[in-house]
């Protein structure tokens, strides 16, 4: 726990102008004033709006003078939401696009105001009343500012200039299997505080007990001892704690919760308060470990009956963003008779996360660092961390979390190796409660021994491997699935954290034949992959790619393809394919 704290300490001084490190949850907050809705935009296709300062957002004051630009009277993008999906102009937009809002404050002696975003890709740069507030990079994480002292009693105005060009240097890099959206993507809040408040708290089972809960509270503003109280009514806790004079506090407390569970997702509301400032949320309590080649939960041996999916709804061509978007999406993975989910291949965001530890759902999720990463540029393994940093601040209170996964097929090399190692072992720093994963892409086929190996250092410092391979697709069957072996991280739980193929929704029929995109094409090799699965005596899991055929600029095969990446078990107009029914049984049959 002090750990935790002082990594908080670390990088709040090591951020500089750039976002605070810390994160307020503001779905637990009273004080919260929602911004989404219409905003004013500008597409601003040759980078003129920074030089001719469209911050300012100015207006013509005489009939001499000429403002080359205007927020009022344009443009209307809604937020949260990706901009490419609202006009088919910006449909495959890459650059900057200005965003405007006006919203009214009070500024009250002694009230602190901060501006949260759930989620703006890529590149965020953000003016409160023509002032610079400051920067953000990376399109799955939360971030915020403090404002106060650039508010105005009565009318504000707020200027966000988003950027979602792909960059040798960014994370993901250059090419990703999904689509580049941009815009304000997730929910924007102004959250009012006073002076001192709860501003990070950790409240969970003590690591190797389930009769301790333990964690700490830290506020925000203190300069000496507070009082904080720690309330779970449902457990009869309530402790008055005393913070240190940075308003810092850790504790343990006797309680026996019934514990969170796939079968019974008990969740406890919490409220943790200091003079003037709650915050509430649900949480549950729930063991996670690894034990030789098996994962427990609660200390009993689980199978990970998972799938994968992207932050899409496909019907509408979009990012998903609201608790509905949430609710069809986790609906979806229920349906399937699942357990677990990987949030490929960044994280979610929080609607999708709470909605699937409300219904039971173990969540694998990982940081956007997919293939392509520019490992020899010393800035990767900062921006890496700082996104790793948000995702842990954000959901450490989640019991659904169960694997913070640092990769996806990236290729060995002295300088990969080197970024993904510290990457595992900051997380593990920042939390020893969870399993820290990767999923690799790279193993080598003996032909002597009809084997898959994998030799990867990077496999021998996570606890667990996700192994992501197409067979039956990318690569033929080198044998009978049934001959198969793999003998793969066999001291440590394995998943197949993707495999698949791709089919036509409606096509039938030539159930061998990989080129005719059938259904029947699938199925069978959905068949054949789960029999040859039978030969990984250390699989704790199974992770199909992918719930939706989801868009993808990398897939232009015309008449089957025409965007889509088509490896969905549920089509693009959500219609289940052949092979979601073979799935669906293997989950069954799994108990
Ligand atoms: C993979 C990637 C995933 C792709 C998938 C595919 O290995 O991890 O992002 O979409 O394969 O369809 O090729």
């Amino acid at each position: 726990m002090q750990r935790f704290r002082f990594l908080c300490i670390l990088l709040l001084v090591s951020c500089g102008a750039m976002a605070q490190s810390f994160m307020m949850n503001p779905y637990g907050r009273s004080h919260v004033v929602c911004l989404n809705g219409k905003w004013q935009a500008i597409i601003d296709r040759f980078e003129r709006g920074e030089k001719n300062k469209f911050y300012e957002n100015k207006v013509a004051e005489s009939n001499t003078e000429f403002v080359e630009y205007g927020f009022s009277n344009g443009l209307r993008l809604d937020v949260p939401g990706d901009f490419n999906s609202q006009l088919p102009e910006l449909k495959y937009y890459e650059g900057n696009v200005w965003y405007q809002r006006y919203f009214t404050a009070g500024k009250t002696a002694g009230k602190r105001t901060f501006i949260y975003f759930a989620g703006v890709s890529y590149q965020t740069k953000i003016w409160l009343n023509g002032e610079l507030v400051g920067t953000h990079e990376g399109g799955f994480t939360p971030f915020q500012f403090e404002v106060t002292a650039l508010l105005k009693e009565g009318e504000n105005d707020l200027v966000v200039l988003v950027n979602n060009q792909r960059r040798t240097d960014g994370i993901p890099a250059m090419n990703f299997d999904w689509w580049n959206y941009g815009g304000i993507m997730r929910d924007v809040f102004l959250i009012e505080t006073p002076q001192v408040f709860v501003n990070d708290y950790l409240v969970l089972l003590k690591k190797g007990s389930t009769e301790t809960i333990s964690g700490f509270v830290q506020l925000q503003g203190a300069t000496s001892v507070q009082k904080v109280m720690l309330s779970i009514p449902a457990l009869k806790v309530s402790s008055l704690l005393t913070t240190d004079n940075n308003g810092y506090v850790a504790f343990e407390l006797k309680a026996k919760p019934q514990l969170w569970s796939p079968t019974d997702p008990k969740l406890y509301p919490v409220s943790i308060a200091v003079a003037g400032d709650t915050v509430s949320d649900r949480m549950g309590f729930r063991t996670i470990e690894a034990k030789g080649t098996e994962i427990l939960l609660n200390g009993k041996k689980v199978f990970f009956k998972g799938v994968n999916f992207h932050e899409e709804i496909p019907q509408r061509m979009g990012r998903a963003y609201s608790e509905a978007d949430a609710a069809m999406i986790i609906g979806e993975v229920k349906a399937l008779g699942c357990n677990f989910v990987r949030t490929a291949h960044y994280p979610q965001n929080e609607h999708i996360v709470r909605m699937a530890e409300k219904e039971g759902i173990m969540i694998w999720e990982e940081i956007p660092l997919w293939q392509g990463i520019e490992f020899t540029n010393p800035a990767i393994l900062k921006k890496a961390e700082n996104m790793l940093r948000e995702m842990v601040y954000r959901d450490k209170n989640r019991a659904g979390i169960v694997v913070w996964s640092v990769a996806n097929e990236t290729k060995p090399s002295q300088y990969r190796d080197k970024v993904l190692t510290e990457l595992v072992e900051l997380t593990h720093r920042l939390d020893a409660t969870r399993l820290v994963g990767a999923a690799f892409d790279n193993l080598t086929y003996k032909t002597t021994e009809n084997t898959f190996v994998l030799n990867d250092n990077l496999s021998k410092v996570v606890d667990i491997v996700g192994v992501n391979k197409y067979l039956g697709w990318y690569m033929p069957w080198p044998v009978e699935p049934s001959k198969l072996q793999w003998q793969v991280a066999t001291d440590k739980p394995l998943i197949i954290s993707e495999f698949g193929c791709e089919s036509l929704y409606g096509k039938h029929g030539f159930n061998e034949v990989a080129s005719s995109w059938s259904e029947d094409y699938m199925a069978n090799n959905y068949r054949k992959n789960l029999e040859t699965f039978k030969n990984i005596k250390n699989l704790c899991g199974t992770s199909p790619w992918v719930l939706f055929d989801f868009r993808s600029p990398f897939r232009m095969l015309p008449g089957n393809q025409d965007g889509w990446n088509r490896k969905g078990l549920v089509s693009d107009k959500g219609m289940r394919k052949k092979a979601w029914y073979v799935m669906k049984n293997y989950y069954e049959s799994k108990k």
